[in-house]
C-alpha cells in the first residue's frame, strides 16, 4: 500500500509539473536595469554606494537607497557626481555590476 501511495504521488507530482510549468522549483530570476542617479556617498572600503537614482521602469521608483559594489568600480566617484549604472537583482538581492560617471550637459558644451 505505501509503495502504492508514493508511486500515486511520484506520478501526480510528474503530472503537475508538466502542466503547471511555473510550480517547479525555479532557478534564480536574475533581472538587469539600467538606471541614472546622483551619487550621494560613496564607502569604497565598505563596497557601498548611495545614489539617489531616477525612477527604474518596472522595478522601483525614484529614490535614494544604498547598493553593493565592487569598490574597484567606484574609484574616482564622490558625491554628487552624475552616474549611470546598471543594477542586477538576482531573487531580490540588488548591486551594482556596472557604473559610470556621466558628464553633463553644460559641461559637455563648454570649450
Ligand atoms: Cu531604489
Amino acid at each position: 500500500m505505501r509503495f502504492f501511495l508514493f508511486l500515486l504521488v511520484f506520478s501526480l507530482a510528474g503530472c503537475g509539473s508538466q502542466l503547471q510549468s511555473n510550480e517547479r522549483p525555479k532557478p534564480v530570476v536574475v533581472r538587469k536595469f539600467q538606471a541614472r542617479g546622483r551619487v550621494e556617498a560613496v564607502d569604497a572600503k565598505a563596497g557601498k554606494i548611495t545614489i539617489n537614482h531616477e525612477k527604474i521602469p518596472g522595478y522601483m521608483d525614484a529614490m535614494t537607497m544604498s547598493f553593493t559594489v565592487d569598490p574597484a568600480m567606484i574609484e574616482g566617484l564622490s558625491a554628487g557626481d552624475s552616474v549611470s549604472f546598471v543594477i542586477e537583482d538576482a531573487a531580490g538581492i540588488a548591486r551594482i555590476i556596472s557604473i559610470q560617471k556621466e558628464m553633463s550637459p553644460q559641461k559637455d558644451s563648454v570649450p
